[in-house]
């Protein structure tokens, strides 16, 4: 630790003791900076380019620290002069550069690329303001800009500048790029690129700007507001800037090793993560036909370096634009698009595989499919539904395209990091082969039945779920019992993740204790998430949730049995926080429409046990674990699938012929809630679940009330409930990014690992 005391001196002229946390902070992020650096970076004759329109990569600090294996020596450091390294923690903002699972996703796996030795980079753009900050006003959420871009901070400007055309005018780039460490191996790049006249001053009331100003919005938002045609046509400009930058890196790259174009694919192969970034094909055989390769070969060779990866049978999220948008953003690539296009109707005729459809709509996954050579889904199920239902006539027309990817999560945020009493006990165990094998955990499963584990698992849970406790406190001002049960779900909020089905069921338990059924165990339902600023009827359940927060919390029959707390801007630190408290981790999406889900994958690794539906990764969550190791219910994918086919489903008729369901669901607009929250958000909401319910929560409500309370009832035998946590552990190896990614190695990319 001389030369970070070195450091330190040089910076401020007086010793670590004597610093502010915010100096502490800067000096050990060039310190970690500059140890980075001098490690070097992976690097191979091919190179895997992720290109991604989100990275959710969360605060770097520690993680940074763990993977160049100086953690634990920086901590002690930090205790011998006074300093909490928690609470230099605490000084890092967070870039917010993603949504949810499909951003953190593409930050595990950089982690685990990086880990495994591979040469690889992230491409992506650099959003000033990221995601917004969630405020919670009269229960309301209000955005506000999250900026999180300092004097200092982890970007560095790599020198590297490209022109990018549009309609009419071009833009200049400049890359930043953020070193990503493997755990015990050297850096890949993160490569964010940027334009130089980004305006933050542009931004006012909550996260309104200027949306045609695109020579000083184009990196601000990720994600802008796409609910009207300039919110949309603003994505369209931020993807084309994205790949045409990155195909103009990868072109660069690859011919100073040597590549003459027409090998292209023996010097890069292009991960398309979603379809965000799909217009790299088009652009791409723009370039390599501007450098002399003619039209047809030019589409041969992008073909072999690139694959897709799809995330969501989602509609919405399956991108079409239309063809107006591209002629009026980026008309270079049109008549490409449009050859590509003749080329598939010339041997594929049928409508549902176009590229083009008759409404002029430009299917984005379609030409991915048709000009990859690649197709995954991210678990099996999801790879099922895309090959039976959701893209059947392409696997029908390119069954060897097709493969699956479980997804994972690195181990080193998701255990390591966020839980180091864990990580320490586990490593007392069965030592710390787990760190770089995750499948060692399943070692655990020897200690099944020796109490003193299970007590000591116990133990260290009802530590975290205190010190979760202080973390809401401070979050919420709403202090819950660290002895009551922790029901957690944390994610995105979308009417298919079905908050709104959990929300029922803690009006059901409210009405039971207000009846004089009291439970037998306090519970503590706690809740993250952020809507869409656009999504109406999500931004509804949140005031549902809020409004059910504080007509619970001010009520002394109710509060001593339950509470529920909803954390105000749920992101990636507040998740490091809440994982290791977990009791009940819900996963309660309805069956088909959660392609992976990776929160329940992060849950069963610091000992929760799931409550789920057989959807995503919980299909194969359960399988690993057993049974009796996790709470299963409600209508298998098949059947809801079938219900979406036959148009069948009326949640009117479950709602008339049920009486508790109708109690419950009315009770949402009963004069008790009316009196708190706002008659319009909770009558929309209300009426939504009887007259819509696109998600069918009604469907799954009574098999999920018989299994949560069957799982709340178990959790007081708490020898077997340990038992369930030890197995759910000892189970989670698969789980890891380093087994998704050696697969995407192995199976797509062929990449030769450094020694
Ligand atoms: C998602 C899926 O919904 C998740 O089930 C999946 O785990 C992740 C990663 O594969 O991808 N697809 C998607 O569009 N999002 C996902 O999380 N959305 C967001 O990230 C908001």
């Amino acid at each position: 630790m001389e030369t970070l005391e070195k450091l330190i001196y040089d910076l401020y002229k007086k010793n670590a003791r004597q610093c502010t946390d915010e100096e502490i902070y800067n000096a050990l992020l060039i310190y970690t900076k500059n140890q980075l650096f001098e490690r070097g970076y992976q690097d191979g004759k091919k190179k895997i380019y992720y290109i991604s329109a989100e990275f959710l990569i969360g605060k770097l600090l520690s993680n940074n620290l763990i993977n160049l294996g100086i953690y634990d020596d920086v901590a002690k450091f930090l205790k011998e002069n006074g300093k909490e390294i928690a609470a230099i923690e605490e000084v890092e903002p967070e870039p917010s550069l993603g949504n949810g699972g499909l951003g953190r996703l593409a930050a595990c796996f950089l982690d685990s690329i990086a880990t495994l030795g591979l040469p690889g980079e992230g491409i992506g753009l650099n959003y000033h303001l990221g995601l917004f900050k969630q405020l919670f006003e009269n229960r309301l959420q209000k955005e506000t800009p999250n900026p999180w871009i300092e004097e200092h901070s982890w970007l560095t400007p790599a020198g590297v500048s490209y022109t990018v055309p549009f309609r009419g005018f071009s833009l200049k780039s400049s890359l930043y790029d953020i070193d990503v460490a493997g755990y015990n191996n050297k850096s890949i790049h993160l490569h964010l690129f940027d334009i130089d006249l980004a305006d933050e001053s542009m931004v006012h009331d909550g996260i309104s700007f200027n949306k045609k100003d695109i020579l000083h919005n184009l990196t601000l938002f990720l994600y802008p507001d796409d609910s009207d045609d300039d919110g949309r046509k603003l994505r369209i400009f931020q993807q084309y800037f994205m790949v045409s930058n990155a195909a103009q890196f990868i072109l660069d790259e690859a011919t100073k090793k040597g590549c003459n174009l027409h090998d292209l694919a023996d010097y890069a192969v292009i991960q398309i993560n979603d379809t965000h970034p799909s217009m790299v094909i088009p652009e791409l055989i723009r370039l390599l036909t501007e450098r002399g390769i003619d039209f047809d070969e030019a589409a041969e060779i992008v073909s072999k370096v690139c694959a897709y990866t799809n995330h969501t049978i989602l509609a919405e999220a399956l991108e079409k634009w239309p063809m107006d948008y591209l002629l009026d953003v980026v008309p270079h690539l049109v008549p490409i698009i449009e050859k590509l296009d003749e080329k598939v109707k010339e041997k594929y005729p049928q409508e549902n595989v176009a590229i083009i459809d008759k409404n002029n709509l430009v299917h984005m996954a379609h030409m991915d499919i048709h000009y990859g050579f690649s197709i995954n889904g991210v678990a099996a199920l999801h790879t099922d539904i895309l090959k039976t239902s959701e893209l059947k006539a392409f696997y029908d027309i390119y069954p060897e395209k097709f493969n699956n990817k479980t997804n994972g999560i690195t181990f080193r945020r998701w255990l390591m990091h966020c839980n180091h009493p864990l990580t320490d006990y586990i490593t007392s165990l069965i030592g710390d082969e787990f760190k770089t094998n995750a499948t060692a955990l399943e070692n655990l499963l020897k200690y099944k039945d020796d109490e003193a584990v299970l007590n000591k698992l116990l133990e260290i849970k009802t530590e975290a779920k205190k010190t979760c406790k202080e973390f809401i406190l401070s979050n919420t001002g709403v202090e819950i019992n660290e002895n009551s049960i922790y029901d957690i779900q944390i994610k995105r909020l979308h009417e298919y993740k079905r908050q709104q089905l959990n929300a029922l069921y803690i009006i059901s338990k409210y009405l039971e204790i207000k009846g004089g059924k009291k439970p037998s165990q306090p519970v503590t339902f706690i809740f993250g998430a952020k809507a869409a600023p656009a999504y109406v009827i999500a931004k509804d359940i949140i005031h549902l949730l809020l409004t059910l927060q504080d007509l619970i919390k001010d009520d002394p029959e109710v509060a001593p049995y339950m509470k529920l707390v909803m954390v105000e801007n749920y992101n990636v630190s507040a998740a490091e926080k809440l994982f290791p408290a977990c009791d009940i981790s819900e996963q309660i999406s309805l069956a088909s429409k959660e392609a992976s889900g990776t929160g329940n994958m992060k849950f069963m690794l610091n000992g929760a046990v799931t409550l789920g539906t057989m959807d995503g990764a919980n299909v194969e969550i359960s399988e690993l674990v057993g049974e009796d190791n996790i709470y299963i219910f409600g209508e298998s994918s098949e059947k809801v699938i079938e219900h979406y086919e036959k148009a069948d489903y009326c949640s009117r008729d479950i709602y008339e012929n049920d009486k508790h369901i109708k109690e419950c669901v009315d009770f949402i607009v009963s004069e008790k809630m009316l009196a708190l929250g706002h008659k319009e958000n909770l009558e929309r909401l209300h009426h939504e679940l009887i007259s819509k319910d696109w998600f069918m929560t009604l469907l799954d409500f009574n098999d999920y009330v018989e299994k949560k309370d069957q799982a709340l009832a178990d959790y007081a035998d708490r020898k077997t409930w340990a038992k369930k946590m030890l197995v759910n552990i000892a189970k989670a190896g698969f789980f890891s990014s380093d087994r998704t990614i050696e697969q995407y190695n192995n199976d797509i990319w062929h990449l030769t690992p450094a020694k």
